[in-house]
């Protein structure tokens, strides 16, 4: 085992730029002004990084389904930054304040990706991140009270979870289902990570199992407070959150150390900005100890996690 082997404090001030609900008559331009206010709130309180939600710039919109995709089109952006993004572009370079932003993409050669923009203090992009995990369903379920149509509208990435160099450290990014998943935060913690970043929208109605309801907050910071621990990151998951065209969604938007405590949580569900001071030498605290994954992992015997999808029994019922 490495040992602690703590070095020089490494402190990247965050802050998580929680926002309440776009609805569907809102255009890009009023969300483009809400993300800048709360950006320059990101700046004067010393935050090098802000982080946006998911699906920042308009409503939630797989929430309806269309019979023709093609008609949807305006809420996807061709380009990042895009006409209607590059003031929010223009005031993060001139504050010297890095960000992360969720946004629908359609590439030229037509994909249709749920992706994440990274952006350094000196505007340059950094990375996009595209959805890996698509929650929800593929088609018209007209007996539900709502759609959550992602299925529908996005296709899953084939490119995985990056880490990449910035802000002083190794940061990483996944979008809102990803977050419920342990092989997200383990597939950036075998690349170092220590800071994750993640947008989200969490209707607090699960339709298919409404048992789950009163644990959506429980849940949220369930599996975000064990990843940063199992994997010794910083995570910080930010929230679309309130009632947005009558489907009421989570906020709790928050900042989780290393150690798995928060460090900061919105009290809020509309716009606001929280901040923490996160030293990323803290991650080593739990890389080098009880998670030195290079000393204590067994990847010979993690054989199913890349080369099975779902759970296999044999007929009889005991483990492949
Ligand atoms: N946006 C997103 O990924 N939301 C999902 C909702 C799942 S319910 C179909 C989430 O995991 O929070």
């Amino acid at each position: 085992m490495k040992g602690v082997l703590r070095g020089a404090p490494r402190v990247v001030r965050v802050a998580a730029a929680q926002m309440g609900p776009i609805q569907r008559s809102d255009d890009r331009e009023s969300a483009v002004r809400r993300l800048t206010a709360l950006l320059h709130q990101a700046a004067d309180q010393g935050a090098q990084l802000v982080v946006f939600p998911e699906l920042a710039l308009t409503t939630f919109f797989p929430r309806w389904f269309v019979d023709d995709i093609s008609s949807t089109d305006h809420y996807y952006e061709r380009t990042m930054p895009s006409p209607a993004t590059q003031p929010l572009f223009d005031a993060a370079k001139q504050r010297s304040i890095g960000f992360s932003l969720g946004f629908a993409e359609l590439t030229s050669d037509g994909h249709r990706f749920n992706s994440q923009v990274l952006v350094e203090r000196d505007g340059r992009v950094v990375a996009t991140y595209r959805k890996v995990h698509i929650p929800g369903h593929a088609s018209n379920e007209p007996n539900r009270a709502f759609q959550h149509a992602e299925r529908y509208y996005f296709e899953p990435s084939d490119e995985g979870f990056g880490v990449w160099n910035a802000f002083g450290g190794r940061i990483g990014m996944m979008i809102c289902n990803d977050r419920r998943w342990p092989e997200t935060y383990r597939e950036m913690g075998l690349q170092g990570v220590e800071l994750i970043l993640c947008g989200y929208n969490t209707p607090l109605n699960y339709l298919p199992d409404p048992s789950q309801d009163r644990h959506a907050g429980f849940h949220n910071s369930l599996v975000m407070q064990a990843g940063a621990y199992q994997n010794g990151t910083f995570v910080v998951g930010v929230a679309k959150g309130g009632i947005e065209e009558s489907v009421d969604s989570l906020a709790e938007s928050q900042i989780i150390a290393p150690s798995g405590e928060i460090l900061a949580k919105t009290v809020s569900a509309g716009d606001e900005v929280i901040v923490a001071d996160c030293d990323l030498e803290w991650c080593k605290n739990y890389q080098n100890t009880l998670f030195d994954l290079d000393y204590y992992r067994r990847p010979e015997v993690y054989r199913r996690h890349t080369s099975q999808r779902g759970a296999h029994t044999r007929a009889d019922g005991s483990p492949l």
